[in-house]
Formats: C-alpha cells, structure tokens, sequence
C-alpha cells in the first residue's frame, strides 16, 4: 500500500475527498472482495452519512476523514492476532545498504550520549525509574531479520537485536489492561501504539543493528521494531516510553497517517 505525505484537502474537491476515504477505508481488511464493494460504493454522501460530519467546508472534510480512520483503527485492532508472527528472512536476504529514512536528511540525525543517556519510564508502570543503556543490555536478548515497510513506497528487510518488548513492560510493572504505548524521541519524532502490538513477541526494544550497537542513523540509543506495523509506528532514538489511556496520536499520524499503520 502506497500513501502519499498527507495533502490538505479542499470542501470543493469531491473526488479528492472519496479517493482519501477510500484509501483510509480499512485497508487491511482480510475480505478484500467485501473491502472494494464499500469502496466502490462510497459515496460523498455515504461518507457524510456514515461519519455524521457535512462535508461543506475544509474542516468537516478533514473530521469526516479522521472518523473513516479511527474506523479502520477499530477494524484493524479487532483483526490483529496477538499470536500470528509475521514473516521472517534468512540473513542471506538483508537489504544492503539499508535505507536511512526520517522526516530530516540524514546530516540532522541526533547524536546521543551514551553516559548520560536516560530512558524515561512514566505512566501507568508500578516502576518509573530512569533506564541506563548497559541495564537494558542486561536483559535477555533476541534477533530477529524482518521486513520494514515504509508507507512512501519501499521495504527493506533488516536485521534488528534487543529485548523483548513484552519482557520490558513486564519488568517495569506497566499496566497490560492500559489503551496505549507512546513514545517520545530525541529529534521532534513521536508515536503511540496499541497494547496488544506491544505485547507481541516479536516487538523489540531494539538496541542492535545487524550484530553491532545501534548505528545513530538507525535510530541510537533504541528503537522500536515491530515487524507487524509500517515504518512510520517504529520510532527511533527513544527517550521516552509511557504507558497511558489517553490516545497520544503521532507525529505522522497527527497529519493524516491511519494510526493503527499494521503492515
Ligand atoms: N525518531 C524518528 N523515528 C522515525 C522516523 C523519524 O523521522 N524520526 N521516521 C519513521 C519512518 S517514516 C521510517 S520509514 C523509519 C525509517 O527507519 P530507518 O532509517 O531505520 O530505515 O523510521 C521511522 N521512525
Ligand atoms: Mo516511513
């Protein structure tokens, strides 16, 4: 699935409107036959119906869109298995180079220093004490070689090694019950994901990149990889994680990116 950067659309241009509708319409949906019945059946009054919003001017436009997608939210956390893996590669298969992407050029990627390094840890967790790398090091560590999917039109598959998510979240007391994760990071980068994606085994605190610590274009001192979302939910350099039941949106998401963003 292609996705452009998010465009601001204009009240007057209904076929712009349904092409956005149609897009954000549950892409993901496992009955792709049922899937392109709703889509080739939306209409612009459909759409004001179903969303409730008038469409009569630019900011009703961008409500009714925000509604289909908090739709296709619902559709794609009611579909996600907790237990199915996503596909894993042999390391024969690693992309190489692997593609440096941000919202920046690569020349802005931060620089953070490892001593004095902290990871907050905040929100709904029994234990809110600040991390250092060499802890996280500490816990047990797995690797995993999976494809990365960016919404702009590439994949990549990567080799990635750290600490199961689940196995941290449990470490730190967090709430398994609470809505969402969020994640705060040391450019103006943010992003928040579900509970159930961050208790799946094959999310990762990621603190390698193929065998070696973290490169800084990759996303030093850790990242979050997880193989069963789109580029865009991983965030890189975090410096923050919360755990929390107000919806904390993200920095692409807040611009029209489906929040959800499963792959
Ligand atoms: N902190 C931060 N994380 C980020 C981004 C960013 O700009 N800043 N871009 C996202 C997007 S859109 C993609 S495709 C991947 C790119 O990761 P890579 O540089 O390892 O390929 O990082 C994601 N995480
Ligand atoms: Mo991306």
């Amino acid at each position: 699935m292609k996705i452009p950067k998010p465009v601001a659309l204009s009240a007057l241009d209904g076929p712009a409107i349904l092409k956005e509708a149609r897009k954000l319409l549950a892409p993901r949906i496992q009955q792709p036959a049922r899937r392109a019945f709703l889509q080739r059946t939306l209409t612009l009054g459909g759409l004001a119906m179903l969303t409730g919003c008038s469409l009569s001017d630019d900011d009703s436009v961008e409500q009714a869109l925000t509604a289909i997608s908090r739709f296709n939210d619902r559709v794609q956390a009611g579909i996600f298995d907790p237990h199915q893996l996503a596909p894993t590669y042999p390391e024969s298969m690693i992309t190489r180079p692997f593609p440096f992407n941000a919202y920046y050029g690569i020349e802005h990627v931060p620089q953070v220093d490892e001593a004095s390094f902290r990871l907050e840890v905040t929100g709904l967790v029994a234990d809110r004490r600040a991390w250092r790398l060499q802890e996280l090091r500490g816990m047990a560590q797995v690797d995993q070689v999976t494809r990365h999917i960016c919404v702009e039109g590439w994949s990549a598959i990567g080799k990635w090694g750290g600490v199961r998510f689940s196995d941290f979240l449990e470490r730190v007391g967090a709430d398994r019950r609470a809505k969402y994760v969020g994640f705060k990071c040391a450019d103006d980068y943010y992003t928040s994901i579900d509970m159930a994606t961050a208790l799946h085994p094959q999310t990762l605190l990621a603190l390698t990149y193929d065998g070696r610590t973290l490169p800084a274009e990759y996303g030093f001192p850790m990242k979050l990889r997880m193989p069963t979302k789109l580029g865009y939910k991983n965030p890189k350099h975090i410096q923050a994680i919360f755990v929390t039941n107000t919806y904390p949106g993200g920095y692409w998401e807040d611009q029209g990116y489906n929040w959800f963003g499963g792959s």
